[in-house]
């Protein structure tokens, strides 16, 4: 049986990956925050809870950290604990920096004197692309991050490397690009527009406030990422390898077929700040912009080449655009109408 070390499992890769590996008969320990509420609630959901063993961690405590590798010895160490949100990363850029590249040194450092032969998979971003050079991207396309988040990955990104060519250590970058599931973070803007359309179908007066709608995103599903995380982890040679779909869509046409997937016939108008989504039937303002949600620099375009996963990991993902849609805002039009906890977040 092998032994994983998730880090950041009570995040949305990390419950997928956890309930992925459980089921390929691997044990999982999983790195929790201490938190004064719970925030095991992914895990719960998918009812893996009980078969998972949940470890005290902080990405920031390089003592907890080699503890835990010198104490499991884990064979597969998958680093997804991050300051994940971009938005945030321009508020506390310091803390960010800390957590997404410094907790990483702390990480690898643990597995180079505690455990060498571990293998490590750190969790890169399309965010590192930012304002792109070219397009698609590929994982030999120069970087040029465009938030402190995006620079703080970078640092990660390139010091996994290192550790590689430096200890000869298995250590792998995947350079994700959006992925999306009814498990994501609600201030995300994909789960931000499906529970906002879902209160506002079911009565809600205020209309969902957005930011840049004019962005565009390569946004796939997280169950099918985190199959390619283990996969990378599963090779000869540690190498890097871009996840993604291939397509690109502004957020405005994610808020478009949101809205139609929960039977919202509705209508664009107006332009800039003054743009409105419209319900034909009651007249109602549904999504409207609020310049609070514009970030101080945008990463405009992104769409990545999957052909170097596809190719080498035989990796392909299965859930399309349309479906992924779907499958979000029918998920939170349920949670709304059972009046399940949708969990407040700032974003
Ligand atoms: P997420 O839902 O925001 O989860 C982040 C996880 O990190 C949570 O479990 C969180 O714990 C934990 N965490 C945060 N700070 C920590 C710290 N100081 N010490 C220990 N744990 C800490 O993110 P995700 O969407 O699953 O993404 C997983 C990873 O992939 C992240 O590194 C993210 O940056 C990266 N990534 C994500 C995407 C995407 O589109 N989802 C794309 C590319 C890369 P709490 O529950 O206590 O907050
Ligand atoms: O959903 P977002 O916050 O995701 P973003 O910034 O692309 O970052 C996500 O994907 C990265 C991979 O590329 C990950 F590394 C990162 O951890 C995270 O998972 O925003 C997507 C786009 C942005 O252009 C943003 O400006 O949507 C735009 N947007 C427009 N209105 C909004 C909003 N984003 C949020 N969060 N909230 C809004 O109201």
């Amino acid at each position: 049986m092998k032994t994983a070390f998730i880090t950041g499992i009570t995040g949305q890769d990390g419950a997928y990956l956890a309930e992925h590996l459980l089921n390929n008969g691997y044990r999982v320990i999983g790195g929790v925050r201490r938190s004064s509420a719970a925030n095991t609630w992914r895990i719960e959901e998918l009812g893996i809870l009980d078969r998972v063993e949940l470890v005290a961690f902080d990405l920031l405590d390089p003592h907890i950290t080699s503890s835990i590798i010198r104490k499991y010895q884990p064979d597969e160490v998958y680093n997804l604990a991050a300051q994940s949100f971009v938005g945030t990363s321009f508020d506390q850029p310091a803390y960010t920096l800390k957590v997404d590249a410094l907790g990483v040194v702390y990480l690898l450092e643990a597995i180079r004197t505690e455990k060498p032969d571990a293998r490590f998979y750190q969790a890169s971003t399309s965010e590192m692309f930012g304002l792109v050079q070219a397009v698609p991207q590929r994982e030999d396309t120069p970087f040029y991050p465009r938030s402190p988040y995006g620079a703080a990955k970078l640092a990660a990104h390139w010091m996994t490397i290192n550790y590689r060519e430096s200890y000869d250590m298995y250590a792998c970058s995947g350079i994700l690009f959006n992925h999306e599931s009814p498990l994501r973070g609600p201030e995300f803007v994909t789960r931000k527009i499906t529970i906002g359309l879902a209160e506002v179908l079911e009565g809600r007066e205020a209309p969902v406030q957005l930011g840049n709608m004019d962005a565009k995103r390569d946004w796939g599903f997280a169950g099918d990422y985190i199959k390619g995380m283990h996969l990378m982890l599963q090779q000869d040679k540690a190498d890097e390898y871009v996840l993604s779909t291939g397509e690109t869509y502004e957020v405005r046409e994610f808020v478009t077929r949101a809205a139609q997937a929960i039977g919202f016939d509705a209508e664009w108008e107006g332009s800039e700040i003054d743009e409105k989504l419209r319900d034909k039937k009651t007249g109602k303002v549904i999504v409207e912009v609020n310049p609070e949600f514009f970030r101080p620099c945008e990463v405009d375009l992104l769409i990545g080449s999957p052909a170097k996963a596809e190719k080498n990991l035989g990796w392909k993902r299965d859930v399309s655009f349309a479906q992924l849609v779907t499958m979000m805002a029918e998920q939170d039009l349920e949670r709304v109408r059972a009046g399940k906890p949708l969990y407040n977040a700032i974003g």
